[in-house]
């Protein structure tokens, strides 16, 4: 496992074009825990690790609009069709403060999104998975948007400033996601026997999946002991794992649901869950493009991209006409 001091890891070798009185400074600002901002000198592997995280998790945001959008025009009530239009709002909400904090560290939004539409930009896993029914709504509310929380609170207070402040906004929105999905789960798991059928399914197909989110486990996850030294990760994919299941499993036995795996156990001595083998074959062929609806998610996005195109050439024209105006008017005194 992992620690969050610096000392307990090696030192990354500076690449040969960095002065080392330059990055040992950026290093000696990191372990402060001063903030990085982006006219600050970076080494370049810390910049294109940002890029990497934060490009993904806002492609991830954006895609993430796709399994719920899919239930929007048939949710049960006005409610909760307000309340979940309200939320994949935010979700794309949430991709643009994002992707603004990647422009900030020199890449720009179309080749972010040449990235996702080619496949050499992840995204997370978990939006590859199909949503089948109405429960399912609740349970990435519950447990996606829950685990998001997790693996986003300790990243307020990532290095890089722009992403840090992103993430304060994202994490109160989010927390709002995650009570609308457990409501949606209370409810329907307090409702007829089919109802509660539907609950217990749903989580049954998304437990899984939502613990990958987490990533690798630490022995196999190559970015984590360099992304913790320079304080982007505050946290371990394992510890953050560990706090989810932990958080989770009283939740579900709160509403009488049960979580799908029978190796689940309280352990006394360690004070954490103990919990069953993750199929990660399973995980990497999804973080490789095989999920159930991996094709679909990217073609929607790319299908969307182009519908979109004439929206961009409207805006882009506007603010021309606008600036040439504005010139002419200065022109004119
Ligand atoms: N899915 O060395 P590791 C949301 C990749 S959206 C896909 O541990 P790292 C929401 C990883 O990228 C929230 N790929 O990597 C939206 C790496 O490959 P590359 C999304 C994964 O970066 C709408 C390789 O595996 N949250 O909440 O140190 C509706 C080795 O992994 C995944 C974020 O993006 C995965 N699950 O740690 C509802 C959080 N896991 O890039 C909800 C920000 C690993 O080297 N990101 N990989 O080719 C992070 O915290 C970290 O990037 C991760 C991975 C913990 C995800």
């Amino acid at each position: 496992m992992y620690t969050t001091e610096m000392s307990k890891n090696p030192a990354r070798p500076a690449a040969p074009s960095e002065a080392p009185e330059l990055v040992a400074a950026f290093e000696a600002r990191v372990a402060n825990d001063e903030f990085i901002e982006p006219k600050d000198w970076m080494p370049e592997a810390y910049r294109k690790t940002l890029v990497r995280q934060i490009s993904q998790h806002a492609h991830s945001e954006v895609v993430g609009m796709l399994p719920e959008g899919n239930w929007i025009s048939r949710a049960p009530s006005l409610r909760r069709k307000a309340v979940l239009l309200a939320k994949v709002q935010d979700e794309g909400g949430h991709g643009l403060y994002l992707y603004s904090a990647a422009e900030t560290l020199g890449t720009s939004r179309d080749q972010m999104i040449e990235a996702l539409h080619t496949g050499k930009a992840k995204y997370s896993t978990i939006f590859n998975y199909p949503t089948l029914t109405w429960a399912d709504i609740g349970a990435i509310g519950w447990l996606v948007d829950g685990a998001a929380i997790m693996n986003q609170v300790p990243l307020q207070r990532t290095s890089y400033g722009p992403y840090a402040r992103a993430m304060v906004r994202v994490c109160k929105e989010e927390s709002f996601h995650q009570r609308q999905g457990f409501e949606i789960t209370m409810k329907l798991a307090a409702g007829t026997p089919e109802q509660k059928a539907m609950a217990q399914d749903a989580l049954n197909r998304w437990w899984w999946p939502s613990i990958m989110m987490f990533g690798p486990p630490d022995d196999n996850s190559p970015n984590t002991a360099q992304s913790v030294r320079w304080r982007i990760k505050r946290e371990t994919n394992d510890e953050l794992r560990q706090k989810f299941v932990d958080v989770t499993v009283p939740q579900a036995e709160a509403i009488g649901l049960t979580v799908p795996d029978p190796d689940l156990k309280w352990n006394e001595e360690r004070g954490h869950y103990d919990y069953g083998a993750i199929d990660w074959d399973e995980f990497w062929a999804v973080v490789k493009g095989e999920g159930p609806v991996a094709k679909e998610r990217v073609k929607a996005r790319i299908d969307a991209w182009e519908k979109g195109a004439w929206v961009r050439e409207a805006a882009l024209a506007h603010a021309a006409k606008q600036a040439s105006r504005r010139q002419k008017e200065a022109a004119n005194g």
